[in-house]
């Protein structure tokens, strides 16, 4: 075989061009065929990679065992070219199959083009993270893959330098991983792109972004978007200067094969040697047939664009180079693209018969059920109705599963009761609807959190320890006692925020730890939120065992975004596949000012869902909760109640070894008239009202729920309510906010309802923000002599004979 010259270094000669020339037809014709799929009405929803082929076919050359993806929704070649994806899980993605065996990157919960390579097996252990070319699973919104491309190049820094991590082989080669990304022009306009640009570079991480510039995200064109219109340009001033180290930027054309095996040769061999951030800027990249499915470009491309997009078309421009340099003829390649065509033409016809075929076994059960009922309903109008539905739902061409479920349950309310038969038909209706329902459930409705034994809910529990002379510190030194030991016994254990490392925190609840565990262990960050979040959202994926530390929670709102799409969906929108059980530990409750409110909970349990809140009332709840945390695999917010620190608190003889479990409230008074349920700072400002209270002769129970997400798993709220029938939900968030939550968890999921004698109640802060100075507070956020009014009125308007008017 012919050995082409002056390409590049690695081994390129005819048979491996003539197969990246195949693969980038492979992709082509995919994207054509999957267009035409969503505008026949077959799939739902399109986005393809066309115009990014060559690009991707040659930055997987680089791309080793043990590397990883962040990327975005043009990448299909890309994972075709690393083996991870073919023609036939293309047509799986598109429509959304959800056999999680033969559409492994999300079990069709995501659009199209989005991937994932497991990082766990199905039983919940470690896959070997060195033997596969890794993709973290991406996002749709646009630069959201750029915070976790941080911490996934991060980790490869902690796996070079700290040498006690050397030993994880499974996890890393010494940290030789380079972390790809991928982004288009336009999305480089979100925040994401620059904070991660920045801490990129002053990291010193081995990442490698690509920027696919096809000049226009969606219909908007770069003019619109980048100062100067060229990213490169505007970067400069991040770039590494002698002695001053930053970003290394190296620029190509989308369409200039050769070109670019050079360019990413040299750029990611300076990447992965020396831990230098690099960015490949790709210009003259196209975009043959639009954005997506759901418009045409036509409408904002010029005459003069799309006959540009024609002529540079990277397949076309391929060709022509192949030609050029005499590496094959023009009935070759004709053949290669034939070969292709026929590949992407068989895919979709099995993949379509893969999706359609078990719906259409559901839907012949059923129909089956129906056809032989014998039951005749008296009433013909009924009978007809029966009949109705059940033709239509066999004339449906491409039936999908709610077709079979809307049939199934109209047919059942027609059931007529006047033929004594027709309860057997009703039985059998039910079990297929239960039976299907079940099978959909798995497919629809599971793997929010990890269901595998490394749940944090097997975590077991160990007690605080104490002894006669137990010494009481203030909270925080139970906090920094506990990190000590931890950081001893978790070697992949880290933790990074602001003011984190030299100070210990702004609580100092890791004071002098640095010092004793080193800089890599226990880091400073800049001011960004979001990258904190991102970096640690890479660190779990990668097997680190991360805390990312936010300042303070009303903070976290900048990062929310990514705790939200990011984090909370991750083991959910893998089907299970993906781990990152990311720790972030904040602190929170009780505080005044509007930016220094401290309790937006209901503004955490409502996006958050996928990540486990605790909330404890002081730090020996917080040190339990982080001690369970890492001993089990799933994400968790910790908030540690900030008035906390100073306040004393016994040592636990058996700090670092505690462990408290997530979703068992704590029931810190027994009580016989009325049940207050809380958490977190406010759990303090309720014991007091309680003793208030019983000065008056009125008996609170006063429960505290230590996690909200999960929710008193065991219903000890419930067996509460039972003996005192009056409730009272008390925080300092909204109204409506996380006490609607409890309310909702206790009184419907619960069934506490059932046991009230009096209507239940909330108590939370005002509707506003709470203002600036105690007296803020005070007039914005319930103390205990609102809570003892409350409470009062309650047990007044339960028994107004016996409390007097206050
Ligand atoms: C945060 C967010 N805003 C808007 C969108 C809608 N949207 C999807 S893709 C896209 C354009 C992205 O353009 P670019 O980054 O250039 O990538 P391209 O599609 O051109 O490859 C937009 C606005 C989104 N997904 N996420
Ligand atoms: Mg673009």
């Amino acid at each position: 075989m012919k050995q082409i010259t002056n390409l590049s270094k690695s081994n390129m000669n005819k048979e491996t061009i003539l197969a990246d020339f195949k693969l980038a037809n492979v992709s082509r014709f995919l994207s054509i065929v999957g267009r035409r799929e969503v505008l026949s009405g077959k799939a739902k929803f399109g986005i393809f990679g066309d115009g990014k082929e060559i690009i991707q076919i040659v930055l997987a050359k680089q791309f080793m065992m043990g590397d990883w993806r962040s990327g975005y929704y043009r990448d299909q070649t890309w994972m075709m070219a690393m083996g991870h994806y073919n023609s036939l899980e293309f047509f799986h993605q598109l429509y959304g199959n959800t056999n999680r065996e033969i559409n492994p990157g999300s079990g069709g919960r995501v659009f199209n083009n989005h991937f994932s390579i497991p990082n766990i097996n199905q039983d919940g252990s470690w896959r070997d993270l060195t033997k596969q070319k890794n993709s973290s699973s991406d996002i749709s919104p646009t630069a959201g893959q750029m915070p976790r491309l941080l911490g996934l190049a991060y980790a490869s820094k902690l796996f070079r330098q700290n040498k006690d991590l050397h030993q994880f082989t499974t996890l890393t080669n010494k940290g030789n991983e380079v972390a790809f990304g991928s982004i288009g022009d336009a999305s480089t306009s979100e925040g994401h792109f620059w904070e991660t640009m920045n801490a990129a570079g002053v990291l010193q991480v081995p990442l490698a972004i690509s920027v696919y510039d096809d000049g226009y995200g969606i219909s908007v064109p770069k003019k619109y978007q980048t100062t100067k219109g060229s990213i490169s340009e505007i970067l400069k001033g991040f770039e590494s200067e002698k002695n001053k180290p930053g970003i290394r930027i190296f620029k190509g054309k989308g369409w200039d094969y050769p070109g670019l095996l050079k360019l990413y040769e040299e750029g990611i061999a300076i990447c992965r040697k020396e831990h230098t951030p690099v960015l490949f800027h790709i210009e003259e990249v196209t975009q043959p047939q639009g954005h997506s499915t759901s418009g045409s470009h036509e409408r904002y491309k010029s005459e003069e664009r799309l006959k540009w997009e024609e002529e540079f078309d990277p397949v076309k421009k391929m060709k022509e180079w192949i030609l050029v340099s005499v590496i094959a003829s023009s009935e070759e390649l004709d053949i290669i693209a034939a070969e292709a065509e026929e590949e992407v033409k068989e895919s979709r016809k099995k993949a379509w018969e893969m999706f359609q075929n078990p719906i259409k076994v559901e839907r012949d059960a059923l129909v089956k059920i129906i056809n032989q009922r014998t039951c005749v309903c008296t009433e013909e109008a009924k009978e007809d109705t029966v009949e109705n539905y059940t033709e239509d739902l066999k004339n449906v061409i491409s039936p999908i599963r709610k077709d079979n479920f809307v049939t199934a349950r109209k047919i059942l309310r027609n059931v007529c009761g006047s033929c004594n038969k027709s309860d057997n038909l009703k039985e059998e209706l039910q079990g297929w609807l239960k039976r299907n329902y079940d099978d959909a459930g798995i497919s629809y409705d599971s793997f929010l959190y990890n269901e595998t034994t490394t749940s944090v809910l097997n975590v077991k529990p160990v007690a605080p320890v104490y002894s006669v002379d137990s010494p009481e510190v203030p909270g925080r030194q139970i906090l920094r006692e506990n990190y000590n030991k931890l950081f001893t016994k978790y070697p992949l254990l880290v933790t990074f925020g602001e003011d984190t490392g030299g100070i210990g925190g702004v609580n100092q609840s890791l004071e002098g730890l640095q010092k004793k565990f080193g800089e890599l262990r226990i880091t400073d960050t800049g001011i960004r939120e979001a990258t904190i979040l991102g970096q640690g959202i890479g660190l779990s994926l990668r097997g680190m065992r991360p805390i990312a530390e936010i300042q303070y929670l009303d903070y976290l709102m900048y990062a929310l975004q990514l705790l939200s799409d990011d984090l909370a969906t991750t083991h959910y929108r893998t089907a299970g596949r993906m781990i990152a059980p990311l720790i972030i530990s904040t602190r929170g409750h009780r505080l005044e000012g509007i930016w220094h409110s401290g309790s937006p909970m209901s503004m955490l349990i409502s996006s958050v869902r996928g990540v486990y809140v605790c909330s404890p009332r002081d730090m020996t709840r917080a040190a339990g909760f982080y001690n369970t945390l890492l001993e089990g695999n799933d994400p968790a917010i910790v908030i540690e109640p900030l008035n906390g620190y100073r306040l004393k608190e016994k040592m636990p003889d058996n700090i670092g070894e505690f462990r408290f479990q997530l979703g068992i409230p704590e029931i810190l008074s027994q009580g016989s008239d009325l049940t207050v349920v809380t958490y977190g700072s406010t759990v303090k400002v309720a014991a007091e009202a309680v003793t208030q209270l019983a000065a008056h002769d009125i008996s609170v129970e006063l429960i505290d729920v230590q996690t909200l997400v999960p929710f008193d798993k065991n219903k000890m709220i419930l067996e509460s309510i039972k003996k005192t029938n009056r409730v009272l939900f008390l925080d300092e968030d909204v109204p409506g906010g996380t006490t609607a939550y409890m309310m909702q968890e206790v009184l419907e999921k619960q069934g506490g309802w059932q046991y009230l004698d009096s209507p239940p109640k909330t108590l939370t802060a005002k509707e506003h923000r709470p203002a600036y100075t105690t007296d803020g507070d005070y007039f914005s956020k319930p103390g205990a002599e609102d809570i003892f009014d409350v409470i009062y009125g309650m047990m007044k308007e339960a028994v107004p004979e016996k409390y007097v008017n206050i």
